[in-house]
């Protein structure tokens, strides 16, 4: 057994015990009340879930096993001369629930570049979608591929005892984590490089390896690819993407088929594809005013008439957070640093003051702040990967780390498969009238 998955079954067996003694003295307590109006719109609010790797707050944001972003930015450990986290420093405090030392990091990004093998019939199968395919189509084409690779499905045919399956789950999600940037590349290459592929570079991190297949060699990508592939890796467990792993999961499902079916999900315009939406909208605005630098009242002017066509501002509201995204800041921040003069990140600034007393003085929004697609994608356009379709594959990478390490405990706290019950607007109405009753178990 490896020093991670040896760490990782350290933590989980006494978390196993700790949950099993938590649900024995305290399991019948009420831990919420569900209105009808919940019930029909998206379950807003309601405590459904266990997801040990983050936990969001509406005011202040996400804070991964309890360190907001600008605390990871600090204390996780960096590439050499680069100042932003390295993202397999999260994957460890989201795995292990601790702070990764150096040693730590290094480890894991060996351990993925070792795993990161990608075998042929994957690229095959990306291969034979027509090139006019979305990327995000690609992707989860190739990762359904590569399901013919997993462990637990192998070991569960052969007959595994049900309190292993945490085992062979671990050892797909390092598989998978590891590809992922191999699979990207080649869909970005495949699509847009005339099919130019550039091996990997065993020498680089994570990140690093997957900007230089994607075939850009700027240090200060480099170091957005290590901020992006962080700051988007999780946001606690009721997002379409880690909801939808987690419950394919819960059937078993290997993690191949759990994060292609998470990934179906981050390719919905409300969900991760909002990264290219915000782009087109702002191409379309410049197009259509004819200038690259709109002023505050044409971007006005333009938002209303998105708003008066029944659209909605991609990169703005949330289901949760009621303030301005940290995860928005924290790319604000990188763009002051490396590129304050870029035209399109200016008008990402101006749109941000444009935006949310509009959206405020309809009354019915929420949260009229910007959230993490707001401003992911200028960053990308600075740097020269204008291919906006192309952006949600990212956001997928980076995903797949929280994804991958809550399904690892979601077996290993042996976390049943998972049924919530629904009704019938006629079952409603007879319980409205006192004529039946609304029962779950
Ligand atoms: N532009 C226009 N209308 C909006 C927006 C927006 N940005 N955000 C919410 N609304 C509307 C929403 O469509 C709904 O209208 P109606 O009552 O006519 O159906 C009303 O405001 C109330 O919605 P909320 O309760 O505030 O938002 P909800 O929780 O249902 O949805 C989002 C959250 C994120 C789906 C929604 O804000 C949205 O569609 N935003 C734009 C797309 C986007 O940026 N998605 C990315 C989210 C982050 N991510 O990466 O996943
Ligand atoms: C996410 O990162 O998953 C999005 O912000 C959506 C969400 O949290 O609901």
């Amino acid at each position: 057994m490896g020093i991670l998955k040896e760490r990782f079954k350290a933590k989980a067996d006494e978390s196993a015990v700790e949950v099993k003694n938590l649900l024995k003295e305290h399991g019948s307590k009420t831990i919420g009340e569900v209105q009808l109006s919940q019930v029909y719109q998206g379950m807003r609010g309601i405590t459904g879930l266990v997801s040990e790797t983050s936990l969001l707050d509406a005011q202040e944001g996400i804070r991964f096993r309890g360190y907001s972003i600008p605390e990871l930015q600090q204390k996780l450990p960096k590439a050499k001369g680069g100042s932003e986290p390295l993202p397999e420093g999260l994957f460890y405090l989201m795995l292990i629930g601790e702070l990764p030392t150096e040693e730590d990091v290094h480890h894991i990004s060996s351990v993925w570049q070792r795993r990161s093998h990608v075998p042929n019939h994957v690229f095959a199968a990306i291969d034979a979608l027509p090139i006019t395919a979305h990327p995000m189509t690609m992707f989860v084409s190739g990762i359904m591929a590569l399901q013919t690779e997993s462990n637990f499905a192998k070991r569960y045919a052969e007959g595994i005892n049900k309190k292993d399956y945490w085992e062979p789950i671990f050892d797909d999600a390092m598989d998978l984590i590891a590809r992922l940037p191999r699979i990207a590349a080649y869909i970005y290459r495949r699509k847009y490089k005339n099919s130019q592929h550039i091996q990997p570079n065993g020498l680089l991190d994570w990140s690093g390896n997957l900007a230089h297949m994607l075939g850009f060699e700027n240090e200060s990508f480099k170091e957005l690819m290590r901020l992006y592939m962080t700051i988007h890796a999780d946001h606690e467990g009721g997002n379409v993407s880690a909801h939808t792993t987690h419950l394919v999961g819960s059937a078993l499902s290997d993690p191949y088929l759990s994060f292609a079916a998470g990934m179906n999900g981050l390719a919905g315009p409300l969900h991760g594809l909002a990264n290219q939406e915000v782009v087109k909208w702002i191409f379309e605005m410049r197009e259509e005013l004819k200038t690259e630098t709109p002023s505050k009242e044409q971007i006005e002017e333009y938002v209303k008439k998105t708003l008066s066509e029944g659209k909605v501002v991609p990169g703005y509201g949330h289901a949760v957070l009621r303030k301005t995204d940290p995860r928005f800041t924290a790319q604000m921040d990188f763009g002051k640093k490396h590129l304050a003069d870029d035209p399109l990140v200016q008008t990402v600034w101006n749109v941000y003051d444009a935006v949310p007393p509009i959206l405020q003085s309809l009354g019915k929004i929420k949260n009229p702040w910007p959230n993490v697609d707001a401003h992911s994608g200028a960053l990308l356009v600075h740097y020269g990967m204008v291919e906006y379709e192309f952006y949600t594959v990212l956001f997928g990478v980076s995903r797949a780390l929280g994804v991958m390490s809550s399904l690892i405990w979601d077996r290993a706290l042996a976390l049943p498969i998972e049924r919530p019950k629904s009704v019938t607007t006629d079952l409603v109405k007879q319980w409205l009238k006192g004529e039946a009753e609304i029962w779950g178990e």
